[in-house]
């Protein structure tokens, strides 16, 4: 069902229904448009780029950015470049960038893992040791869609982790430069920037060119050919998952400011026209409250039209018996942003299974996280947070296993292994083990 009691059409669900979850399924499906044809122009570009390197790089920028550069050196911005954007961005800009910087950077450092290790009665030690990569890629995208906050919550894990170099690719349509986006690189601590984008960025990052090194993990969004790109990529070069759009889910008891809560659905809606918004209550007389208020705000927002399409398209109300059954209908759908705006958030927590990142109390704007809680904004969406997790600085760590036996734990499970080797029949491995096994006559 489709309200319109006024002008934005919502759709409106009842948990109790005996079609709700059918219904419910339809308000969740997502198509990525699986692009036959970006996929044979990706595969183009990226065996041109594997093959001709920094040529191939400089023509395709030359053609997709109209951007006429003569060699790759004049599309690397130096760190002299990065500090200047420091002064072109408004003061303000510049505390608020540091200040939200400084809150990831804080958040974050909790997130290092160690290595451990244990020792056996018998002296035998077994542990992890954790590396950070050596090299990590950041593709940043241009012109509207370069958010200058997504560059802090990439860069700043991947530093704390320990990456010893960040490269950072941005395109530059026309050649003009987002200095928003340049400062923030500053701030973060990106080693070297390079002008382009697409999936010859992609390319660059994941075989290296005579310019641009080969990169070990490549993250950040981008568009359907950079997506794409990625996807190739992924074997020769490690990447984060693909992003969805963007999704809020909010419960509330009733007792919030309906325009509150207009406007934080409008808060993921202006992202793009495919973003979700879905609100949850017992209270149908408070969906009609926050429906008014959407009516009335809507007027007045800068992105109205995608905020309106996304809204009409994919946004949902959902009327449920109680806070519980709320809960449940949220597990489900295990969003990316979970806005618990409720007296008491705390009593919720432990209920909640799935959910990229929860936002707890009515004073708790997903906005705010999104620039400067501490948290990160890199979510998993469409779900997939029943099994996947913020990004974070354990996505820029690996793990080695560490196996140092002594003589007498070499000789003890020499006689496991033997065993074990002879059942598979591997000959080899049984005598390497019995070798080490001591002569007990
Ligand atoms: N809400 C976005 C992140 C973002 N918001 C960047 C504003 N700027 C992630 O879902
Ligand atoms: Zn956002």
């Amino acid at each position: 069902d489709k309200s319109t009691t006024t002008g934005v059409s919502i759709t409106r669900l009842i948990s109790s229904d005996t079609a709700f979850d059918e219904q419910l399924s339809k308000v969740l499906a997502w198509d990525e448009a699986a692009d036959h044809q970006v996929h044979e122009v990706v595969k183009d570009i990226l065996s041109h780029v594997k093959g001709r390197g920094d040529a191939a790089i400089l023509e395709y920028t030359q053609r997709f950015d109209s951007v006429d550069a003569r060699s790759m050196a004049e599309l690397e911005i130096s760190q002299q470049r990065l500090i200047e954007a420091l002064d072109k961005v408004t003061p303000e800009q510049k505390q608020a960038l540091q200040t939200a910087a400084d809150r990831v950077r804080s958040y974050h450092e909790k997130q290092i893992q160690s290595s451990w290790n244990y020792t056996e009665a018998d002296g035998t030690v077994l542990g992890q040791q954790v590396v950070a990569m050596d090299r990590v890629g950041l593709y940043v995208p241009g012109g509207k869609a370069a958010y200058p906050s997504s560059v802090l919550m990439n860069a700043i894990p991947a530093k704390v982790a320990g990456v010893k170099e960040l490269i950072m690719v941005v395109p530059t349509p026309k050649g003009e430069v987002n200095e928003l986006v340049l400062a923030a690189a500053a701030i973060s601590g990106v080693d070297r920037v390079f002008t382009i984008g697409g999936a010859q960025a992609v390319a660059a990052l994941a075989y290296g060119s005579e310019t641009v090194p080969a990169v070990d993990k490549i993250v950040g969004p981008g568009n359907i050919y950079v997506a794409t790109a990625k996807r190739e990529v992924f074997g020769t070069v490690g990447i984060d998952m693909i992003a969805g759009p963007s999704e809020i889910l909010v419960i509330c008891d009733g007792k919030t400011d309906p325009d509150w809560i207009a406007m934080d659905l409008f808060s993921q809606a202006e992202h793009d026209e495919n973003a979700q918004s879905i609100l949850i209550s017992q209270d149908k007389q408070y969906l009609d409250q926050v429906q008014e208020s959407i009516d009335k705000l809507l007027q007045t927002m800068e992105r109205k039209d995608i905020i309106k399409a996304s809204i009409e398209g994919r946004a949902a109300f959902i009327q449920v018996k109680d806070l519980s059954d709320a809960i449940a209908v949220s597990n489900r759908i295990a969003p990316e942003h979970l806005e618990l705006s409720v007296e008491d958030p705390d009593a919720l927590l432990p209920e909640i299974r799935h959910a990229g990142a929860i936002f707890m109390g009515r004073y708790t704007a997903e906005a705010l996280g999104d620039y400067c809680a501490g948290p990160n904004h890199v979510l998993p969406t469409s779900g997939t947070a029943r099994f996947s997790s913020p990004l974070g600085v354990y996505d820029f760590q690996k793990r080695s296993s560490i196996i140092k036996f002594s003589a007498d734990g070499a000789s003890e499970m020499g006689k496991v292994a033997s065993i074990l080797a002879r059942g598979e029949g591997l000959t080899a491995h049984a005598r390497s083990a019995e070798y080490r096994i001591k002569d007990e006559s």
